[in-house]
């Protein structure tokens, strides 16, 4: 960017200008000369150049040398800038040459910034202000020649053409000597007084005296517009006694950057970089890290949330550079929105995962954190306190609820039938919960069943959180085993003993009912004599019955008999007793029960059965017998027929006897 010197100049334009603290390298330039020499031609001459890093380089002729500035360093002409100190610009340059009449032309020129010369005496006379660019150019020249000066009075006139800048003094002096050039010493830099001027003022006399400061112009191009005129005369005619001398002396500023003001922005606005405001010389060009973008405006996002630091560097076109900093904050000031967390349930534990991350006004994925734990095993409900941070200050907070709850109930177990034969006793069974794990059943019902039939245990499995189930489990108690069937021993009763023949009640074993009496259905006491089968039944009362046969026996009566006449018996036909047909023959017999003779009660029956050749034929005969001191029936055998009969006692016990009989 082009600009005249020392103007301000505004950069960015939106923002207005706030003048800082100048920072600069504070370093106030110097270029100048030094010169004597007499209108004889014949003095010394001297550059100096103070750089910005504070060398100083200083060129000087011998003393008492004619033309003294044509015998320095040929470098261009009569410039005698050579060399120049380290950290100067090769722009800088102070040359000062002098002429053959007593004139000078000198110049210099110390671009910003730093560079100068020194000379201790004049800025003890004079304050100058350094400027931009501060330059100069003199020439003078003596208007008269030995004959003109001494024509006109011992004096004359100098002409002086110069131009010069602000920041720059020109001081011109003249004295009248008459001594030996060879003893006027050279200045001592170091030093404030100008040893050669004292010199000649101790040796000499002042004449005139000009001190100019910048800026001024003195004559135009060629000298012909307003020149200065330096008069002067002298005590004596010859010119050759003045000696004239001169010292310029040029200070530059050093190229300045003024601090801008620094910004302050929103994250969701868009901003551009301060108005920036330089002192510099000649065409200065800015830049910035970071660099400004093209448009020059950034939009939001571009630089991060907090304070950046921007260097703004001014640089001329000799290579000159200043710069200054200012700060770019971007401030955040809106929380991160904080989602609506979703309730998190479950029934014996809840994991909490990391929420979706958010976002957040100024950009960027917003991650919560939480110091909560993130594993609930427990029963009930829980709150995890997440927070939102954008990183820059602002938090949000969002609560999640965590809810542990035991909604199912146990799985309810199918239950096997438990059967017994007597009683039956349940177990107690398990049902398996999710969360609680295994679930002992619990019933109001009793475990153990004694009696027959089918029965119902309800049991109830309960979580412990709530939740039960049900299941039933069915009992049978069914006895189905009869009895053992008993082995049971032959009885023999007498029919006639005073013990009826009752046969004891017999029993056995049963697996429930234990001892079972056996039943049965024939009539006791039993009174046919003989062997009756008794069916004997072991009932167990459950449905189950066993069978046994007991033989029992009446033992029949005892005959005794037949008395005589019969007497033997015989059992054959083919042997049978002879008797005579037409008697009458008693049939005579006793019944014994045991050894009581059986005198009352039923009588025996007599059957006399007709036999023909030993085969049965009719029975005429079937009469009780008769009880006289024995059992008798008179058979009157008297019409019948001769021949075989059979006779037979049948006694109340249904037991016979027999005999065969012959009538002839
Ligand atoms: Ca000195
Ligand atoms: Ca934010
Ligand atoms: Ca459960
Ligand atoms: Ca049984």
């Amino acid at each position: 960017m082009k600009k005249s010197c020392r103007s301000f100049v505004k950069i960015g334009g939106a923002i207005s200008l706030v003048l800082g603290l100048v920072v600069s390298q504070n370093q106030s330039a110097f270029a100048g000369w030094t010169g004597l020499i007499s209108v004889k031609g014949t003095g010394w001459a001297s550059v100096n150049v103070r750089s910005s890093t504070g060398i100083s380089n200083r060129v000087t002729t011998v003393n008492n040398l004619a033309l003294p500035s044509a015998s320095m360093a040929p470098t261009n002409g009569y410039k005698t800038n050579a060399p120049l100190p380290s950290g100067a610009l090769a722009t800088t340059y102070s040359r000062i040459k002098a002429l053959s009449n007593g004139g000078w032309l000198a110049s210099a020129n110390c671009t910003n910034s730093g560079d100068g010369t020194d000379n201790a005496e004049l800025q003890q006379r004079l304050t100058i202000t350094p400027s931009d660019c501060a330059s100069m150019t003199f020439e003078s020249a003596i208007n008269q020649s030995p004959a003109e000066f001494a024509a006109n009075g011992n004096s004359g006139t100098i002409t002086v053409n110069a131009k010069a800048t602000a920041g720059t003094a020109l001081w011109l002096r003249g004295f009248e000597y008459t001594g030996s050039m060879a003893d006027v010493p050279l200045d001592n830099p170091d030093t404030v007084e100008n040893e050669a001027i004292e010199y000649l003022k101790a040796h000499g006399s002042s004449k005139f005296e000009t001190l100019i400061a910048g800026p001024f112009e003195f004559g135009g191009p060629g000298g012909s517009t307003c020149p200065l005129i330096i008069p002067f005369s002298l005590s004596s005619t010859n010119i050759e006694h003045l000696v004239y001398t001169t010292d310029g002396v040029t200070l530059s500023l050093p190229l300045v950057v003024l601090t801008p003001s620094n910004v302050v922005v929103k994250c969701d606005e868009s901003f551009s970089y301060p108005a920036v405001q330089y002192l510099g010389c000649g065409t200065i060009t800015l830049s910035y890290v970071p660099a400004p973008l093209p448009g020059g405006v950034f939009p939001a996002g571009t630089f991060p949330v907090g304070v950046t630091p921007v260097t703004v560097t001014a640089t001329d076109v000799h290579g000159n550079s200043a710069s200054s900093s200012f700060t770019v904050t971007v401030t955040d000031t809106v929380p991160p929105v904080a989602p609506v967390l979703p309730t998190l349930t479950g029934e014996s534990s809840v994991t909490v995962p990391q929420p979706a991350p958010t976002t957040d006004n100024c950009g960027g994925i917003v991650r919560a954190t939480t110091t909560d734990p993130l594993l609930y095993t427990n029963q009930g409900t829980f709150t995890v306190h997440w927070n939102f941070d954008d990183g820059h200050g602002n938090t949000n907070p969002a609560n999640q609820s965590v809810i542990v709850d035991d909604v199912t109930a146990p799985v309810a177990p199918v239950l096997a039938t438990v059967t017994g034969q007597c009683s039956a006793t349940v177990t107690v069974p398990t049902a398996t919960d999710a969360v609680a794990g295994t679930i002992t059943g619990t019933t109001s019902d009793p475990l153990t069943y004694n009696s027959q039939g089918t029965f119902t245990v309800r049991w109830t499995f309960n979580d412990g959180n709530g939740n039960t189930n049900t299941a039933n489990q069915t009992v049978i108690v069914k006895d189905t085993i009869p009895p053992v069937r008993p082995t049971l021993a032959n009885l023999t009763f007498a029919m006639c003993s005073s013990a009826p023949a009752t046969p004891p009640t017999p029993t056995t074993t049963d697996n429930c009912k234990g001892v079972v009496s056996g039943t049965t259905t024939t009539p006791f006491p039993i009174t046919t004599p003989g062997t009756t089968a008794v069916n004997w039944t072991f009932n167990d009362g459950n449905g189950n019955s066993t069978t046994a046969t007991q033989n029992v026996t009446v033992a029949g009566l005892t005959f005794k008999g037949f008395y005589s006449p019969i007497g033997t018996v015989s059992n054959l036909c083919s042997a049978p007793v002879v008797i005579n047909q037409g008697s009458v023959t008693p049939i005579k017999f006793d019944v014994f029960c045991g050894t009581f003779p059986v005198t009352t009660g039923q009588p025996p029956i007599v059957k006399i059965q007709v036999w023909t050749g030993c085969t049965e034929g009719a029975e005429p005969v079937s009469v009780a017998a008769v009880y006289q001191n024995d059992w008798h029936y008179n058979w009157d055998t008297s019409g019948w027929a001769k021949g075989i009969y059979k006779v037979i006692v049948v006694m109340p016990d249904q037991t016979t006897r027999h005999v065969f009989v012959k009538l002839k």
